[in-house]
């Protein structure tokens, strides 16, 4: 230890903090103990109303993204020599320079962008991100949304009529929670933030309610569960439509509170009663007389709640899923009451407010494949071919904020050569990784544990109604900027050259504060508890807002608020779907499919030891019946081959593993030239999505398949 620095800080310079953590989707509230600039520990924050005492390793690892050497703190550019380190008003004008240059010759939609996970968790990100985009009319912006969450966002929008009305289960009152693809004991919960998911998951055993968890893997959450089945890869379509025929057959759907707000509700039964049962749990592989005993219990249960995650969404039917799981709560009673599924009523409200974005569909399609847009995006799996295919409206400039696309989506290592065809790339992030190691120009923002923050989207998620404001930690270095303010430089420097309107612009603490205060919660709609920024920064644990309220019909967004149960696409998708599963199933190959642990986040904290600590997790899991059949042995080094490439990765025989079926996390494969700086060797891993295909996608809106995907191992 330092003895000069201890002895020159006192014991009453220590100070306590309170936060949210914002890794996650969990937002748990941490306690963080300081003295001068060193964090000494980080625990819980017991008073936090959400998340009521709960944290995960990754917050303990803020440690050491706060201290890391690595991470960047000034521009860097790119030269033939090296990286070499910039100004920021130099960085700002080279970069509005060059991107303006590009869409003066080639026009706007040569300019693309990617919009990586953490801008959602990141409130400056969302509050001027879209604003600093948007100086630039392209069309071709992408993000992770379509690698994720897309289909919920389109239901939402087609059932409810807006892209953020996403039910949540009510995990704390329901008796019964059916969950397909989701992992949440190692995600903590996603599209529905729920922190203290074990004590949440006791409490509802504890009443005599039961977990049904659908999963080719006997995941961690399947251990705490009251029942596991396995699941053929992308076949839930099948064991959901089965139930909701079961349920129309028997009579056991059960009239909600909005009866008669249901429109096209029969017409959506009927096309599913069509449906061959046998055909449908053939192809699901899970016998009648199991789904009939789940549908019977899950229609007879007083509150029930239908749930699946990215195992279901990010299949080749995931928006079918989405759609079936939607329908099941709706005709079991289970929308909109307490205990089943229901929306959210935060305190800065994205969808009842002047600034409201419902979301849109098909406004324009991609240049090369015809991939439709949603909200103002494209598919991610088109943007390298966007890149790559000569022609009017060719990608030739890309900015980059908060993401690694290259480990991230499907056939990667395409993206990976695509971007170096690009004439000028932009970062905004501050690590060098295997992504932004082909810009020209890195523009690194303050950490997180530097700027305060508000969760705008994970609270509109959550499983409870409460609200919290992070007030900065740490003062930051005399010369960082804010993830927000680099958005301003660069929008003020473009819109100036491109003659775009640019009018002026609260700070994101300030649209938090107008957003309170307009809010359901605020002054301005005479709510007694008066919310505001300043009422939050004196409450430092967050207030609880209460549990989640039935809310419908007012809160819907459709015409004559009704919700829409068969929307076209989705009638239309279903008879696709009903020739696929009278045709012949072709069994013999493999499926790989994605996992997440508690010790690693997406593609980034790999170089925190404290985090990434113990076996490596980067290893092929497979039913030791499959390694038998090809000879192989448990810790073999093996090939696992797709259409579109291959690794090389250690297996681990697991009984865990559905046979047929094989598991590889994602967000590993730092072995890329150059990028694995401050990861240790044996973590380097290998990426699943140079396995992943950019053309094997959900047909629906092009969101990709990360699960299901065809593949071969042999020994390596
Ligand atoms: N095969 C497979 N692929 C998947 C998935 C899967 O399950 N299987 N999951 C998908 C999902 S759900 C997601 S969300 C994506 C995530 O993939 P991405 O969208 O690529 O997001 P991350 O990997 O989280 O990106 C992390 C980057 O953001 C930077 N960063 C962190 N905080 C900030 C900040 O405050 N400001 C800025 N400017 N940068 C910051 C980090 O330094 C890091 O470089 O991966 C997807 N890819
Ligand atoms: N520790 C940690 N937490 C995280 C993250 C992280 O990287 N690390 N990432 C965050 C992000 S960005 C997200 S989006 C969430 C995701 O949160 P979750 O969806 O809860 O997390 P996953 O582990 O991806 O769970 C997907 C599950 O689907 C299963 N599965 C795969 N294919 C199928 C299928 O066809 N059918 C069915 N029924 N199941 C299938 C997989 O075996 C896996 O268990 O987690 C968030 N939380
Ligand atoms: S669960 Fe998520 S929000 Fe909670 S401490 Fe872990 S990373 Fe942070
Ligand atoms: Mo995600």
């Amino acid at each position: 230890m330092d003895q000069t620095k201890a002895a020159s800080v006192s014991p009453a310079d220590e100070r306590i903090h309170h936060r949210a953590c914002n890794l996650c989707e969990a937002i748990c509230g941490l306690e963080i103990r300081v003295r001068g600039n060193e964090i000494l520990s980080i625990r819980p924050d017991d008073a936090d109303p959400l998340s009521q005492g709960h944290i995960c390793p990754k917050a303990v690892a803020l440690k050491d993204l706060y201290e890391d050497p690595d991470r960047l703190r000034q521009p860097i550019r790119r030269t033939e020599s090296g990286w070499e380190p910039m100004e920021w008003e130099a960085a700002f004008d080279l970069v509005a320079d060059r991107l303006c240059g590009i869409v003066e010759k080639h026009g706007p939609d040569a300019v693309a962008n990617y919009l990586g996970n953490p801008t959602v968790h990141n409130y400056g990100g969302l509050t001027h991100g879209p604003r600093f985009l948007g100086t630039i009319r392209t069309k071709n912006r992408f993000s992770a949304t379509s690698v994720d969450q897309l289909p919920h966002q389109l239901l939402a929008y087609w059932m409810y009529g807006h892209q953020l009305l996403v039910p949540i289960a009510d995990i704390d009152r329901c008796d019964y929670l059916l969950v397909l693809g989701a992992n949440p004991m190692a995600s903590n919960g996603s599209l529905m933030t729920v922190p203290a998911f074990p004590k949440r998951l006791k409490a509802l055993q504890a009443r005599g309610g039961k977990l049904v968890l659908l999963d080719p893997r006997r995941t961690e959450t399947a251990e705490v569960a009251d029942e596991h089945l396995f699941i053929r890869p992308g076949t839930d379509a099948a064991f959901l439509a089965a139930l909701l025929k079961i349920i129309d057959r028997d009579n056991l759907a059960r009239p909600g509170r909005l009866s008669g707000f249901e429109d096209g509700l029969e017409v959506a039964m009927a096309d599913i009663g069509a449906l061959d049962l046998d055909a449908l749990s053939a192809h699901c592989g899970i016998d009648i007389p199991t789904i009939e005993r789940i549908a019977r219990a899950f229609a007879s249960a007083p509150r029930a709640a239908a749930y699946g995650r990215m195992g279901v969404s990010t299949q080749v039917r995931g928006t079918l899923c989405q759609w079936l799981i939607q329908l099941l709560n709706i005709v079991t009673g289970n929308l909109d009451r307490e205990g089943g599924a229901l929306f959210t009523q935060p305190a800065v409200d994205l969808i009842d407010n002047p600034t409201s974005k419902p979301g849109s569909f098909g406004r324009w399609k991609s240049r090369v494949r015809g991939l439709p847009e949603f909200g103002g995006e494209l598919p991610v799996a088109a943007l390298a071919e966007e890149i790559l295919t000569e022609g009017e409206g060719q990608v030739r400039a890309l900015i980059t904020m908060a993401g690694n696309p290259v480990l991230s989506t499907p056939n990667g290592a395409q993206l990976d050569r695509a971007l170096d065809a690009l004439d000028f790339m932009v970062s905004i992030d501050f690590y060098l990784n295997e992504t932004t190691r082909h810009a020209d120009v890195i523009l690194p923002p303050t950490c997180t544990l530097e700027h305060d923050h508000y969760d705008l989207i994970f609270h509109a998620f959550a499983v409870r109604n409460t609200a919290r404001y992070s007030a900065p930690l740490f003062e930051r270095p005399a010369d960082a900027r804010h993830d927000w303010e680099i958005f301003e430089a660069l929008g003020d420097r473009i819109a100036a050259r491109l003659g775009s309107k640019r009018t002026p612009h609260p700070r994101p603490d300030q649209v938090v504060d107008m957003g309170l205060q307009i809010g359901p919660y605020g002054g301005m709609r005479k709510h007694p508890m008066k919310l505001s920024l300043a009422a939050l920064k004196a409450a430092p644990h967050g207030v609880d807002l209460g549990a989640l309220e039935p809310s419908l019909p007012q809160r819907l967004q459709t015409p004559g608020k009704f919700i829409l149960c068969a929307p076209p696409a989705m009638i239309a998708e279903l008879a696709d779907f009903a020739k696929e599963i009278r045709g012949v199933a072709s069994e013999s190959g493999l499926s790989l499919i994605g996992r997440r642990h508690v010790r690693s986040n997406n593609s980034w904290m790999h170089n925190s030891q404290r985090l990434v600590k113990g076996p490596v997790r980067n290893r092929l899991l497979m039913h030791p019946g499959d390694l038998a059949a090809r000879g192989l042995r448990d810790g073999a080094k093996v090939r696992v081959a797709s259409r579109v490439g291959a690794v090389e990765v250690e297996v681990e025989a697991s009984d865990a593993m559905m046979p047929g079926v094989v598991s590889l996390p994602h967000g590993w494969g730092h072995d890329r030239a150059g990028t694995r700086i401050g990861i240790a060797e044996a973590h380097a891993g290998v990426s699943p999505n140079d396995l992943t295909d950019d053309q094997y996608l959900d047909a629906v809106c092009g969101n990709a398949a990360l699960n299901g995907v065809p593949v071969t191992v042999a020994a390596a």
